[in-house]
């Protein structure tokens, strides 16, 4: 008796030793279209270490965000839960938003922390800033951060300058709030922060991170949200005027140049065969930027709709000698990464309604997904409409469409802010697979077995919408100028005077 549970003891601490955790590196582009990536059909993006990960990893193609817009995208990303359970809806949190991602929500860097891992977050925040920084990665479970705490484009603009120096960058930004600020931590680095050197800040400080990491071989969590593609683009020298797509494939060359780079230090300090390298983006593309937008590719309408357009996005999983080269149809979420990385990791999942499903079975075995749904919420989600559409399988019924002003521009009717809220009585319904633009509504007259499919879909939004408690909005706690971050805090008049 005593023997036999000695053994099993002992044969567990050789499982768990032997076997060093997976490190996690996840990527997240901004504003960035289904069809934007090489591998995605676009012909004239330049970005060869992402195709280099889609060859040798697994590529979805109907994998999706949880809202068209930046906050609430992100929100579900790290916690594994639809935006409205944590309260980050309407919109997008501002530079002087009282509120932020809620302190109490379980983050994917908290769920790892407790089992030794090193975390970092690089790049765009955009889950608030608050009172004394009270909402930054640093209170989120990150040991380290570098990066713009929101858009790039909420501050004045006038310091946003392509390469060679003396091209201005295209468009008008928000010019009542204080210039971009880079943090360090808690801290103001620089404001305005200079665009042209920030991709190379970027990239030395992810870089450092893998290596301190991997040299103390203690596990780590690098957490890359990107500023590339979100307008206004921007490049700096070692990617301005060098893709043949403009500033918008410059700006995705320049994400493409820091991705390499990451590769090159995974390799070198040979951990890139334990550790998981995910990509994917926030929102569809912003087609009110004409040719300096995104593009769906052959998705209906972009950024801020919840057509296709505005939610799948391209995703890519590597992990040489785990991933097979693929491509998967599984449908799949950023609501999936927590649960899965907390499997992968051998964690505890929080103790919340999760959204997200582990998807380890499709990364390792090209295997089926858990996820039979996908809920398709607006950019000010409510309890009064709830779903404006709902994916089953192949299927997605349309409850509420309405158009966007990100959406703009396009010659295709449904995408402009000039479609209103329109509901669908019966709903709208899509076959994905045979019409994954969503150009053909299916006739449902005399046609039994779709009205089945409908009926399901309406059972399943009414048992998710029962169950669906919606947390405290956020970002309708509103904005104080007083609380937008100015390195010099006490200057006068502000904003103008916030330069260091
Ligand atoms: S987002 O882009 O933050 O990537 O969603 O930079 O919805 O009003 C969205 N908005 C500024 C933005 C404003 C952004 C909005
Ligand atoms: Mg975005």
């Amino acid at each position: 008796m005593g023997y036999s549970r000695l053994a099993v003891l002992n044969i567990f601490l050789v499982c768990t030793c032997s076997a060093a955790p997976p490190n996690f590196v996840l990527l997240f582009a901004d504003d960035l279209g289904f069809g934007d990536l090489g591998c995605y059909g676009h012909p004239s993006s330049l970005t060869p270490n992402l195709d280099r990960l889609a060859a040798a990893g697994l590529r979805f193609t109907d994998f999706y965000c949880t809202s068209p817009v930046c906050s609430p995208s992100r929100a579900s990303l790290l916690t594994g839960r639809y935006q409205t359970r944590s309260g980050v809806y309407p919109g997008v949190f501002y530079p002087g938003s009282r509120g932020g991602l809620p302190l109490n929500e379980t983050t994917i860097a908290e769920v790892l922390k407790p089992l030794g891992y090193a975390t970092a977050a690089v790049g765009k925040w955009h889950l608030g800033f608050g009172a004394n920084g009270m909402f930054l990665p640093t209170r989120q479970g990150f040991d380290q951060y570098l990066g713009i705490p929101y858009s790039h484009d909420m501050g004045p603009c006038w310091n946003l300058t392509c390469f060679p120096p003396d091209v201005k960058c295209f468009g008008l930004c928000d010019i009542g709030t204080v210039t971009v600020p880079l943090m360090h931590n808690e801290a103001i680095k620089q404001q305005p922060v200079d665009f042209l050197n920030l991709e190379r800040a970027y990239s030395d400080f992810a870089t450092s991170f893998i290596t301190t990491s991997a040299k103390k071989k203690q596990p780590f969590f690098l957490y890359y949200p990107s500023h590339h593609t979100h307008y206004p683009q921007y490049a700096g020298p070692g990617a301005a005027g060098r893709s043949s797509r403009g500033p918008f494939g410059d700006s995705l060359l320049e994400f493409d140049n820091t991705i390499g780079n990451l590769l090159t230090t995974l390799e070198k300090t040979g951990v890139i065969n334990n550790t998981l390298v995910f990509f994917t983006s926030d929102n569809g593309p912003e087609l009110m930027r004409l040719s300096r937008g995104g593009n769906s590719g052959l998705l209906k309408c972009g950024k801020g709709t919840t057509y296709e357009g505005g939610m799948r996005e391209p995703a890519i999983a590597y992990w040489p000698g785990t991933i097979r080269p693929g491509v998967t149809h599984e449908l799949a979420s950023t609501l999936d990464i927590l649960p899965t990385i907390t499997g992968l990791a051998g964690a505890k999942l929080p103790q919340v309604t999760l959204d997200g499903v582990d998807i380890t079975e499709i990364l390792v075995n090209q295997g089926k997904s858990k996820r039979e749904t996908m809920m398709f919420y607006p950019t000010d989600p409510s309890e009064m409409y709830g779903l404006f559409a709902l994916r089953m399988g192949k299927y997605k019924a349309h409850f509420y469409t309405r158009g966007a002003t990100h959406s703009g521009t396009t010659p295709d009717q449904d995408c402009p802010v000039f479609a209103l809220l329109k509901a669908h009585d019966p709903p709208l319904l899509f076959d994905l697979e045979s019409d994954p633009s969503e150009n053909y509504p299916l006739p449902l007259v005399g046609r039994p077995e779709l009205q089945d499919v409908l009926g399901k879909i309406k059972t399943v939004k009414k048992q998710f919408e029962a169950s669906m408690v919606f947390g405290e909005s956020q970002i309708s706690r509103g904005t104080d100028p007083y609380l937008e971050p100015c390195c010099n805090p006490q200057c006068n008049p502000k904003p103008s005077c916030c330069r260091c």
